[in-house]
């Protein structure tokens, strides 16, 4: 079955970014996963289709108004029910939320599915969100103008966290975070740019040597780049005896620190 996506937006062709482009798009199209959107204008019956209105207490800017919202995230409950999810989630994208990292995502990508909720304008009136929503998700700090590229970020990890979304088997597992370090250098065509060689190791054919190099090259861009990361890694997936001595030399060998 495959992993049932519904959004709640107001711009509902934005999520073309996700369903209709690269890796994710080709996971749309395999049926890996499923999206739907609910746009809670639909759900507005005054003759503007209001969707928001002035704070109560003043202050700047519009706020979404619970009844359209409401309506959308019944049809979407409902939807996700008919599909067979027997506890649907609806999941609040705000910057208040739960800040995202890859054990949350992989966490999220086990479930059979999600009701995502973009927010508009100032944020959504308070009754809605203690009445429907049941876990809230923020992507960082720092501001972006709506919930639906914070959706959108999501859903691209989701995809690749759910088995045969990635061409090869191997690749989930081999992405930066998975086992706390970031990623090692890339080469490819020509041999020499710019009077700049690829590293000799590379070209030597000898694949457990480049293997060593390239965990090497990991655990040093760590310790330079990220030494919060390599702080957790240390903590949580520890640090083997090999993996050590490869830092210590990665350490002596090192023009910048
Ligand atoms: C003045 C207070 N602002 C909060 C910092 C208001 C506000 C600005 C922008 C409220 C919401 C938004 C829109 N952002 C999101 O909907 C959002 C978000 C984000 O801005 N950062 C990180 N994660 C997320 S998830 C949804």
């Amino acid at each position: 079955m495959p992993f049932e996506c519904d959004v709640i937006t107001l711009f509902p062709e934005m999520f073309d970014a996700v369903t209709n482009y690269g890796i994710t798009g080709k996971a749309f199209r395999n049926g890996i996963i499923n999206l739907n959107t609910w746009n809670p204008r639909k759900f507005a019956y005054d003759n503007r289709h209001s969707v928001d209105d002035s704070p109560y207490g003043g202050g700047p800017g519009m706020v979404m108004m619970a009844q359209p919202l409401e309506d959308a995230i019944t049809q979407a409950r409902a939807r996700q029910t008919a599909v067979g999810i027997s506890q649907t989630v609806v999941a609040y994208m705000t910057p208040q939320g739960n800040r995202l990292d890859h054990h949350q995502v992989t966490t999220l990508s086990k479930m059979p599915g999600l009701i995502l909720l973009c927010g508009r304008y100032e944020g959504i009136d308070e009754r809605l969100i203690s009445r429907q929503v049941d876990m809230e998700i923020s992507i960082g700090d720092y501001v972006v103008s709506g919930g639906e590229l914070a959706a959108m970020v999501l859903i691209d990890c989701i995809i690749r966290q759910i088995p045969g979304s990635l061409g090869d088997p191997e690749s989930a597992n081999q992405d930066s975070f998975v086992d706390g370090l970031l990623d090692f250098p890339h080469y490819t065509r020509p041999e020499v740019y710019q009077g700049d060689h690829v590293p000799e190791i590379l070209m030597s054919g000898n694949h457990a040597q480049i293997r060593r190099w390239r965990l090497q090259q990991a655990l040093g861009r760590t310790w330079l780049k990220r030494p919060d990361l390599l702080k957790l890694k240390l903590e949580q997936h520890g640090i083997t005896p090999d993996e050590k001595e490869l830092l210590e030399e990665f350490k002596q060998t090192c023009k910048f620190r």
